[in-house]
C-alpha cells in the first residue's frame, strides 16, 4: 500500500488509527490493520484492485460523523478478514462554480461548510445544511442521503447529485462529472449510489446543485401547546409562505437539556406537555411581516422569539443546532453512549412513536431526548442512560414500520440497524439489493456488514 499512496500515508501505529477506529459517539469501534489514505482516483483504484485480490475488507470514512457505525471497522460480526480504513480526507478539491448550470464539483473529502462556503464564495449556497456541517463530508452525506433542516425546501442529497465518479471493488472507474440535467442512458450512477453506505463502490467526487443565496433570512422560535397546533401551523406555512426554508422541531427534555448545555434561559416559553418549533424562512425581500402574520393568525401558540440578524439569530439557531453536542456532553456524564435513533414516520403519527419512545425508555429508568426535522416527520430519539438499548430500538422501530414509517431517514442503516431491515422491506427487495451488490462486489470487500439483511 506505501507504494500506491506513500508510506506516510499508510498509518498502522495503533495511536495513529485510534481516531480512525472508533465512532464519534463511543457506540461503534472495531480493529484495522491500517488506515489508508489515497489522494487521486487512480491511488483509489489500485488500493481496491488490490484489497479485491487479497481479500481485504475496505471501510471507508472521512469525517467519521456517522451515528451508525457505518464508518469504522467492525467489532465481530464473523469478519475474520483483514481491514483496512479508506479514509477520503484527503479528496478535499472544489471546483470552479458553474453560476449559469448552478453546480460544483467537490471530492469526497470537502466538508459540507467548505462546499457552502465555494457556494457562497460566487453568490449561490447549498441546498443541504446539518449542524455536523464542519466535519462530515460530500462522500459520507452521499452514502447516507443525508439530509438535514432544509429538505423541506430543496430534498436530500439525492436530489442534489447531478454526477458522481466512483471506484468499484475492482478497481473500474464509473460515473461522470459533466451534470447533465437531462440524460437518460440506462442506469444512473447518481441514484443507485447515493444512500448504499459505501457497499457498491467508493465515490471520489461528485457534481452537486446549488441554490440561490438569499440574504434576508428570518427565523422564529415559537412554543405552542401540542403538536395538533404545530401541525396546523405547518400546513399554514407551507401554503402561504414559499419562502418557507426549514422547520424543526424540539420537544420540552431536549429543550431544557440545551438550555442548561448552553447556560442560558429558553427564549420563548414551553409549555409542559408543548412543542417548540424553529422556522427560518429565506427569500431576497424580507420575509419577516409575512412569517410573522402566519403565526399571529395560528391557534395554540404561547410565545415567539424573532430575529432576523446576526448574534440574535445565531443564538436561536444554536437551541436546535447545538444539540447532539448538548446530549454528547450528557452522556459523557453519564458514561454510557447515547442511543440514537433515526426514524421518519407520517407527521399525525409522530405523537404516537414519542409515547412509544418515552415508555420504552421509562421501563429502563432512561431519558428521552426527543427532536428533528418536522416536516419529513423526522424524529431524532436520543436515549440516555439506556440499559438494554436492542430493547427500546425493538420497541420504536417495530412501532415505527406499523405506522407506514423508515427505520432510517438520514443517518442510514449501517451496522446499527440491519437486524431491523426486514421490518421495512420486503424478501424480494432484500434478495434484490444484495443481488445488485453481488455483482458489482463479488468478493465483498466493500465496508461488509453494512446494509446486510440478517440471514
Ligand atoms: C441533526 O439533525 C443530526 O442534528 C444529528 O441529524 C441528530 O444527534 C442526533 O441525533
Ligand atoms: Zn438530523
Amino acid at each position: 500500500m506505501g507504494r500506491v499512496v506513500g508510506d506516510e500515508h499508510v498509518l498502522v501505529d495503533p495511536d495513529q488509527r485510534a481516531g480512525y477506529e472508533t465512532d464519534w459517539t463511543g457506540r461503534f469501534a472495531g480493529h484495522c490493520a491500517a488506515v489508508v489514505r489515497p489522494a487521486s482516483t487512480d491511488e483509489v483504484a489500485t488500493v481496491l484492485r488490490l484489497c479485491n485480490e487479497h481479500t481485504i475488507a475496505v471501510v471507508p470514512q472521512a469525517g467519521n460523523t456517522g451515528l451508525v457505525g457505518g464508518g469504522v471497522p467492525r467489532q465481530g460480526g464473523g469478519e475474520t478478514r483483514p481491514t483496512i480504513v479508506l479514509s477520503m480526507r484527503r479528496f478535499g478539491t472544489i471546483g470552479e462554480v458553474d453560476a449559469s448550470a448552478m453546480q460544483l464539483t467537490v471530492g469526497a473529502g470537502v466538508t459540507i461548510a467548505d462546499w457552502r462556503r465555494a457556494a457562497r464564495g460566487a453568490g449561490l449556497d447549498t441546498p443541504i445544511d446539518f449542524a455536523a456541517r464542519d466535519s462530515a463530508t460530500i462522500g459520507g452525506a452521499l452514502a447516507t442521503n443525508a439530509g438535514g433542516s432544509r429538505v423541506i425546501r430543496f430534498g436530500t442529497m439525492r436530489q442534489q447529485v447531478v454526477g458522481v465518479e466512483a471506484v468499484l471493488a475492482d478497481g473500474t472507474v464509473i460515473g461522470s462529472l459533466v451534470g447533465l440535467p437531462k440524460e437518460t442512458v440506462g442506469i444512473h450512477w447518481p441514484s443507485l449510489l447515493t444512500g448504499s453506505e459505501g457497499t457498491l463502490a467508493v465515490i471520489t467526487a461528485a457534481r452537486l446543485r446549488l441554490v440561490p443565496y438569499y440574504d434576508h433570512v428570518t427565523t422564529a422560535l415559537v412554543s405552542l401547546d401540542d403538536l395538533e397546533a404545530a401541525r396546523a401551523l405547518l400546513a399554514e406555512l407551507r401554503h402561504r409562505l414559499p419562502s418557507l426554508d426549514s422547520i424543526e422541531i424540539v420537544f420540552p427534555d431536549a429543550m431544557e437539556l440545551v438550555a442548561a448545555h448552553l447556560d442560558a434561559t429558553p427564549p420563548v416559553a414551553v409549555p409542559e406537555h408543548g412543542v417548540v418549533v424553529l422556522i427560518e424562512c429565506a427569500d431576497h425581500v424580507e420575509p419577516t411581516d409575512d412569517l410573522l402574520a402566519v403565526i399571529a393568525g395560528a391557534s395554540g401558540v404561547r410565545d415567539t422569539a424573532i430575529a432576523t440578524s446576526g448574534p440574535r439569530r445565531h443564538d436561536l439557531v444554536a437551541f436546535r443546532d447545538r444539540l447532539t453536542e448538548a446530549i454528547a456532553a450528557a452522556a459523557t456524564e453519564t458514561g454510557t453512549p447515547t442511543l440514537k435513533l433515526d426514524v421518519a414516520v407520517p407527521v399525525a403519527s409522530i405523537g404516537h412513536i414519542l409515547a412509544v419512545a418515552q415508555r420504552a425508555a421509562e421501563r429502563q429508568a432512561a431519558r428521552l431526548i426527543p427532536f428533528g426535522h418536522f416536516a419529513e416527520g423526522n424524529l431524532h430519539l436520543n436515549v440516555l442512560g439506556a440499559s438494554a438499548p436492542d430493547e427500546i430500538i425493538e420497541a420504536v422501530l417495530s412501532e415505527v414500520a406499523g405506522v407506514g414509517g423508515t427505520i432510517s431517514a438520514e443517518h442510514g442503516i449501517g451496522v446499527a440497524k440491519t437486524r431491523w431491515l426486514p421490518l421495512v422491506r420486503e424478501p424480494g427487495d432484500l434478495a434484490a439489493q444484495q443481488a445488485i451488490k453481488r455483482s458489482l462486489d463479488p468478493v465483498g470487500i466493500l465496508n461488509p456488514g453494512v446494509l446486510e439483511p440478517p440471514p
